[in-house]
């Protein structure tokens, strides 16, 4: 685990299970439908219970980059942010913009929410393979990015994987450095 304490902000590089996670908000690596999937996006669903699905069905989907705010029902989180990353075809389709923007717009649902402890999966990374290390890079900058705002205490990384925490840590104190 990488802990690194940011202005007034504490941003945690961890490995688990997001869905365990008791923070104001989680987010979610959701697609344009907001209606479900497998990865990070079914776990969070199952978990939430039916509740979820029934709020999700009434925000009309979420472009790529964007992201829109639920209750987090039988969650410990409050409320879940479903952020939705692009798919990598390669990098020169604007894919490293639109997964600053799916970050940048998740700091934002989450200041409109009075949400100030926050925990991100390794959005894009999965299905939609976007590479790690050049994720890792994104999500570091948006967190200290966010942190200097001064509206959050706590932002978490939660990784899946002891070997993806290794990158995104590793990521986060190379930001730090700069
Ligand atoms: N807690 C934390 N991280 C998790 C968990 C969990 N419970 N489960 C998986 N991960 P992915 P994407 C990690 O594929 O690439 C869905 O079908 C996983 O190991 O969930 O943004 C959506 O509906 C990986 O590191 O999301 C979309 O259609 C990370 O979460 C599509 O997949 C993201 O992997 C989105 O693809």
């Amino acid at each position: 685990m990488t802990t690194l304490s940011w202005h007034d902000t504490t941003i945690e590089v961890m490995t688990g299970d997001i869905t365990t996670l008791a923070v104001d908000a989680i987010v979610n690596a959701a697609n344009e439908s907001l209606l479900g999937g497998g990865g990070v996006d079914g776990a969070i669903h199952r978990a939430a219970g039916p509740g979820l699905r029934a709020e999700c069905q009434t925000l009309h989907g979420c472009p790529t980059g964007d992201a829109k705010i639920t209750q987090g029902y039988d969650l410990p989180a409050a409320h879940v942010i479903h952020a939705v990353g692009p798919v990598w075809h390669g990098g020169k389709h604007g894919e490293e913009a639109l997964l600053e923007s799916a970050y940048r717009n998740s700091f934002a649902r989450a200041r409109e929410n009075d949400v100030h402890s926050i925990a991100f999966p390794a959005i894009s990374t999965g299905v939609y393979r976007f590479p790690k290390d050049r994720a890792a890079a994104i999500a570091a900058a948006a967190a200290l990015a966010a942190a200097e705002s001064g509206d959050f205490s706590r932002i978490i990384l939660c990784c899946f994987s002891e070997s993806d925490a290794a990158i995104y840590g590793e990521a986060l104190t190379r930001a730090a450095e700069r």
